[in-house]
């Protein structure tokens, strides 16, 4: 049965990955995130793992000695490296922080094949697998990684993964400052290295790795991560990500109830599992499909990856190209999967801590963009909006025509089923929503503040990023955003489950665009970054609303 099950795997299953990632940007907030505080953007990070399932001797250690989790023995795969040689060069400033965009010092200190907790399900350990196994290329490319970080990459990957199973380890060295920093690793076992000449950016970056790859599968990896015991089960995996913490290098189990979403401005989050996904799901090592990847993390089949059109390779930089690939994986005929007990800890991090050449929010724009005029079909209209600042711009997502002839070519399913077949949990606004977008004042809109049912949202910056700000005004005259619906407590605001019968979530927008309230007969108004209820008259400039984005053809 398990053979059977895994050979069915072998067949569907192009992708795997794993993914939790995501992190609200408050240095830069035109780009991926422009939500204050938002709860589920870091969720994933506060999800307690079942700790009862690791084991006592596995647990990080606590203490605060210099050479923190650092194993009796030294692996035989790093003898005759001289770690604390490689170390001792990398840069150790006081910007060690801002280099890396997490605390390097902390990471310094812990040695390249520390212990981790196994935070795996404990049926793990003894799932089966056919064998033999195919064995993988593993591709790791990188921009300035500190060294610390991407040695243990490394490290684990050859420390914590049957041998027969790594057939190489492919460094990309995406131009960074000091060729060193990789060239160093190739004294260790598979390990062997591309140099770019220039900024390429991961998805090119990738895809030269894997032209210089020989493996059956090709597993990519981020350049800050820690693979753990049992991570490489077979050759179509996507992990769950644990958390390794960016200040302290805390390796923390995640959360195994959480698939990968998006939202319509292709804004990657997590979602917990549904009640519909949680009904398919045999027991908890077995694996479950994913609408989405995060994209840093996840093997599949070379042969397929070549086939089906690798990336779009006119991406550049980061961002986007896990929407298009996961796109194209399921309406191309395959599926994407999280395995659970395959557990790969990422250093998820809140900013970039490197540059874009064009721009982090056009470079973003350019990826998504890309990707919604070749997947989405006449879906992409709520990509717009959502995404204003996305419109127009065919100058900067330049030529898709290559990659439209792919769709094509593989002779791919619509978006329509997608949305129907894979990600039935996501919201698409009804054809009879009155009005769409942001409820705009001035330059505020309201936004939820990645608050939920019982929260007060509240005025911030319009970004244009749809996310917390997308509002749509349904023919029942509720103002919704995703499953949350205006509603009142007292003179407060509040988001409440819709109800479409009732009275306190419905709202006239009447001529004189004001935002009439039918419980109360009083009006949404603004006072500093609060909204609130209170009496239409006298008119005045904080009872005026608009719907930003209505109207989309
Ligand atoms: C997540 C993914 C990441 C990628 C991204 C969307 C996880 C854990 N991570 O972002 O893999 O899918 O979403 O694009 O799912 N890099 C280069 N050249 C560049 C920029 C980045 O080589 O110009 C490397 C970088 O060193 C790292 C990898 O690409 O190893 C991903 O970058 P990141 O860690 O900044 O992205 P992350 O984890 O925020
Ligand atoms: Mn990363």
């Amino acid at each position: 049965y398990i053979v059977t099950a895994f050979v069915l795997l072998w067949l569907t299953v192009s992708v795997v990955y794993l993914l939790p990632f995501l992190v609200a940007s408050k240095e830069d907030p035109t780009f991926y995130d422009h939500r204050p505080a938002n709860k589920k953007l870091n969720s994933h990070a506060e999800v307690p793992v079942d700790y009862h399932q690791v084991k006592q001797d596995q647990q990080v250690a606590e203490d605060d000695s210099p050479l923190k989790d650092q194993p009796k023995k030294v692996s035989p795969n790093l003898i005759g490296f001289n770690e604390t040689k490689y170390l001792r060069s990398s840069h150790k400033n006081s910007d060690a922080y801002k280099l890396n965009a997490f605390n390097q010092v902390e990471s310094d200190k812990l040695h390249s094949d520390r212990l981790i907790p196994d935070t795996r399900n404990y049926k793990c350990g003894s799932k089966i697998y056919p064998s033999p196994l195919p064995s993988t290329s593993v591709i790791i490319c990188f921009h300035n990684e500190a060294r610390s970080t991407l040695l243990r990459t490394v490290a684990s990957v050859l420390n914590r993964s049957p041998p027969e199973l790594i057939h190489e380890i492919i460094l990309v060295d995406d131009f960074s400052d000091d060729p060193e920093d990789g060239r160093q690793l190739t004294q260790l076992p598979k390990v062997k290295i591309i140099t770019n000449d220039m900024r390429e950016g991961l998805v090119r970056s990738r895809v030269s790795g894997t032209e210089l790859a020989t493996g059956k599968i090709l597993t990519f990896l981020d350049s800050h991560c820690e693979c753990n015991t049992g991570w490489i089960l077979r050759w179509v995996v996507s992990p769950i990500i644990d958390v390794i913490n960016m200040d302290n290098f805390q390796y923390v189990g995640a959360s195994a109830e959480l698939v990968g979403g998006f939202d319509w401005s292709l804004h990657f989050k997590w979602d917990s599992l549904s009640s519909a996904r949680r009904a398919k799901r045999k027991d908890p090592t077995s694996p479950i499909q994913t609408p989405m990847i995060a994209g840093g993390l996840f093997a599949m089949d070379k042969e397929r990856f070549d086939k089906t059109g690798r990336y779009d390779t006119e991406m550049d930089i980061w961002g986007g190209e896990n929407f298009e690939i996961s796109f194209r994986t399921w309406m191309c005929g395959g599926s994407m999967e999280i395995v659970p007990c395959s557990r790969v800890g990422h250093v998820f991090r809140k900013r970039h801590p490197y540059t874009f050449p064009q721009g982090n929010a056009m470079t973003y724009i350019k990826n998504t963009k890309r990707t919604a005029e070749v997947w989405m079909d006449g879906y992409k209209k709520y990509f717009y909006a959502a995404r204003p600042s996305a419109k127009g711009r065919n100058t900067v997502m330049g030529d898709i025509s290559e990659r439209v002839k792919l769709r094509k070519e593989l002779n791919c399913k619509s978006f329509k089923w997608y949305l129907e077949n894979v990600y039935p949990e996501l919201n698409v606004p009804e054809p009879l929503d009155v009005e769409f977008g942001e409820v705009r004042q001035n330059e505020k809109c309201i936004d939820t503040l990645g608050r939920g049912v019982g929260g007060s949202p509240g005025l911030y910056k319009c970004h244009g990023g749809g996310g917390n700000q997308a509002w749509s005004m349904t023919s029942t005259k509720a103002i919704k955003h995703e499953e949350h619906c205006l509603g009142s407590q007292g003179s407060s605001v509040v988001l409440w489950t819709c109800i479409s019968t009732s009275e306190d979530q419905h709202w006239e927008h009447n001529s004189m665009k004001q935002l009439v309230h039918k419980g109360s007969g009083l009006c949404l108004d603004s006072e500093g970054d609060r909204v609130q209820l209170s009496s239409c008259t006298p008119p005045r400039s904080s009872l005026l609303w608009s719907f930003t984005l209505s109207n989309i053809e």
